[in-house]
């Protein structure tokens, strides 16, 4: 099923996008929750991380390796940030294209609520 996320990767939606390779893109959450809240997706349409294949392994290690050069480009690398992936209703996944939060610009309380 087509997402949100499928209409920014088109263009179709505007959004205020950081970083984009041939694999993925990577823009601001609409809905910070934290002071600095990036979303990094995949242009393939992955329903979940439930839904990633044995195909989708070097994909995935893609998505988390740009984090960090999207976290040097902005400035949060020093201090911190982190990484997380929402999966399915009790991981509070909204958006059903896969993708990882990077959150930032303040201390992180853990565990999360
Ligand atoms: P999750 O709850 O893990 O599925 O996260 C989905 C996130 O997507 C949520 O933090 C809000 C964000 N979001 C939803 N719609 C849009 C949109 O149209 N534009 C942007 N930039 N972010 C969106």
């Amino acid at each position: 099923m087509t997402t949100i996320f499928k209409k920014i990767i088109d263009k179709e939606i505007p959004a205020k996008v950081l970083y984009e390779d041939d694999l993925c893109l990577a823009f601001h959450d609409v809905n910070p929750q934290a002071p600095t809240h990036v979303l990094v997706i995949p242009k393939k349409e992955i329903r979940s991380l439930n839904e990633a294949s044995t195909e989708d392994k070097s994909l995935l290690g893609h998505l988390l390796f740009v984090c960090p050069t999207i976290a040097r480009q902005i400035g949060i690398a020093e201090n911190g940030y982190r990484v997380v992936v929402n999966t399915n209703d009790d991981g509070g996944q909204t958006v059903f294209h896969l993708h990882l939060h990077i959150l930032a610009g303040r201390a992180l309380t853990w565990p999360p609520g």
